[in-house]
């Protein structure tokens, strides 16, 4: 019951940002058409920024000499899973992905194969505009259900990688919790494994003012 509750309002946070947040991107996105990458650029009065993201898989772990509490190689984890930005600023979400392995999602977080929150409500997959990913092709997500943002991530081709980037405007001010919602964890449900340790399928996004 406590899942339901929780799952209800974390959509409902997304559905009602979602509406917020789409005023805002209607009026930046002509104007950063322009703008590709700069920390001065003005775009509807803030700074464009750039984060970028990683999931590593096992394998990619264990190429980088990345040793775990876990072990090498243990499961998928997303890199520089904490940022702060300042309100007003148009940031650039850029994650590059390795890992194949799809883990779809079910239930009432089906909704999050959509992408919600991002200027022009899209995403690009390997440069390709789009506004959904096919629910079986979808190996995690980047939620913030506080700020009505979704990203959803594609199943990369195997020993490769794609690279998903979207804008986002931050437009309130504050500390949120992002979370991946795909079950891609291991053991009951899938919310075992690398779902259960700390900073690697969720982290903090802060919005100075
Ligand atoms: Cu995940």
């Amino acid at each position: 019951m406590i899942v339901i509750v929780a799952l209800v309002s974390i959509l409902a946070g997304l559905g009602v940002s979602v509406a917020a947040v789409a005023g805002v991107a209607r009026g930046v996105r002509a104007a950063g058409e322009q703008v590709t990458s700069s920390k001065t650029a003005a775009v509807a009065g803030g700074p464009v920024v750039t984060e970028s993201m990683e999931i590593l898989t096992g394998e990619v772990q264990k190429e980088r000499h990345i040793v775990t509490p876990y072990g090498a190689g243990f499961g998928p984890m997303y890199t520089n899973t904490s940022w702060a930005v300042h309100a007003g600023d148009t940031v650039v979400i850029r994650i590059k992905s390795y890992d194949d392995g799809p883990a779809p999602l079910t239930g009432s977080q089906m909704m999050l194969d959509q992408v919600h929150g991002t200027v022009g409500g899209i995403e690009t997959v390997n440069g390709k505009p789009v506004s959904s990913v096919a629910n079986d092709d979808i190996t995690h997500t980047f939620t913030v259900p506080g700020l009505g943002l979704n990203m959803a991530i594609p199943a990369a081709p195997t020993g490769g990688s794609v690279t998903v980037v979207a804008r986002y405007v931050a437009t309130r001010s504050g500390t949120f919790t992002w979370q991946c919602y795909a079950p891609c964890g291991s053991g009951p449900n899938s919310m075992g494994g690398p779902m259960s340790v700390k900073g690697w399928m969720e982290g903090t996004i802060r919005v100075l003012s």
